[in-house]
């Protein structure tokens, strides 16, 4: 059995060269990027078995995608091409050194991805691994996406262990009731990621991570990220389990952001994989966090397990 099946859109990226606004960039680099091939590509990375679902255009741009993702070490071949639609990609310009803000243009309306839908994406496939990670991008691609994520988050004996990024993209937002159907999509995994910053801008909710757990007290696992505070895990199924558990982020010099999230889902998920303590796995998800925090792409290779336990502490030391 694979250990992590992640199904999402994945895009050509590009990178601006220069800092500045999308309008006066001169040229971009191309990357990779997606949420969902983002953590398949860490959890691979930090050596446990994944496979990305996904669907591509039949184009070159597609190629890319699965080539370099399958370099992670990625099964990819549950990946579909769409003859009729395009690979999507997306342009994002330097965060602004004040405030942190940066441009991102999608292009991804009516892409491949945007067409997944229980008749072109391999079920099975998606449902075949330990852990099943989705995020809440596939709702806001099209009704068919959103449709497909509430048949594979529907509660049903064998499924996986479903881990859920709230990932609210308001770029991506067509209708109002999104960001609730993303509230509505998290009640129903067992693993949850959601910022503090996106909960209230979501879904109004101030007030901190308890605030936060109180309207989403369904998932057995709830972790709200602080941003550079840190992040709080909230596991209360055991009777035995504190109400909360907070971990310090790591102090890092920000390069570029986006990704971050990803990473710090896949160093949750690799502890959880391996059976750690809720402390070692969200250090885990912070020091993943840092490698992605510290490159200009949007995705980082972690460190290596034994580096890495090292550097949590893991051994006691
Ligand atoms: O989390 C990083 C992703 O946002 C990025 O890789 C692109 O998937 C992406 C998206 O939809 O924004």
């Amino acid at each position: 059995v694979v250990d992590v099946v992640a199904l999402g859109e994945s895009m050509v990226t590009f990178l601006p060269t220069r800092p500045g606004r999308l309008a006066d960039v001169p040229s971009f680099d191309r990357a990779i990027g997606g949420a969902e091939s983002n953590v398949a590509c860490v959890l691979a990375a930090a050596g446990h078995s994944a496979r990305w679902v996904g669907r591509v255009g039949a184009d070159g741009f597609g190629d890319h995608l699965v080539e370099r993702i399958a370099g992670y070490g990625v099964d990819v071949s549950s990946v579909s091409r769409d003859p009729a639609r395009p690979t999507g990609v997306y342009f994002r310009t330097a965060a602004d050194r004040g405030t942190g803000a940066h441009e991102v243009a999608y292009y991804r309306a009516g892409s491949a991805a945007s067409a997944m839908s229980a008749a072109t994406v391999d079920l099975t496939a998606a449902r075949a691994g330990r852990v099943l990670h989705l995020s809440g991008i596939t709702a806001a691609l099209s009704e068919d996406c959103r449709a497909l994520l509430y048949s594979l988050t529907a509660r049903r004996p064998g499924r996986p262990l479903l881990s859920f990024d709230v990932n609210d993209r308001p770029a991506l937002r067509s209708t109002p009731e999104g960001p609730l159907a993303l509230l509505d999509l998290a009640r129903r995994a067992d693993i949850v990621f959601v910022g503090e910053d996106e909960a209230e801008e979501a879904w109004g909710i101030t007030g901190g991570p308890e605030a936060i757990r109180a309207a989403l007290p369904e998932p057995g696992l709830l972790v709200v990220k602080q941003g550079e505070k840190g992040a709080t895990a909230f596991g209360g199924r055991r009777p035995t389990a504190p109400p909360a558990t907070f971990e310090p982020a790591l102090h890092v010099d920000v390069v570029a952001a986006t990704g971050a999230g990803d990473a710090f889902a896949a160093g949750f998920l690799s502890g959880t994989l391996r059976g750690l303590p809720l402390t070692s796995r969200l250090r885990l998800g912070h020091l993943f966090a840092a490698a992605a925090l510290t490159t200009p792409g949007d995705l980082a290779t972690p460190p290596a397990r034994d580096h890495a336990d090292r550097l949590i502490a893991l051994d006691g030391t």
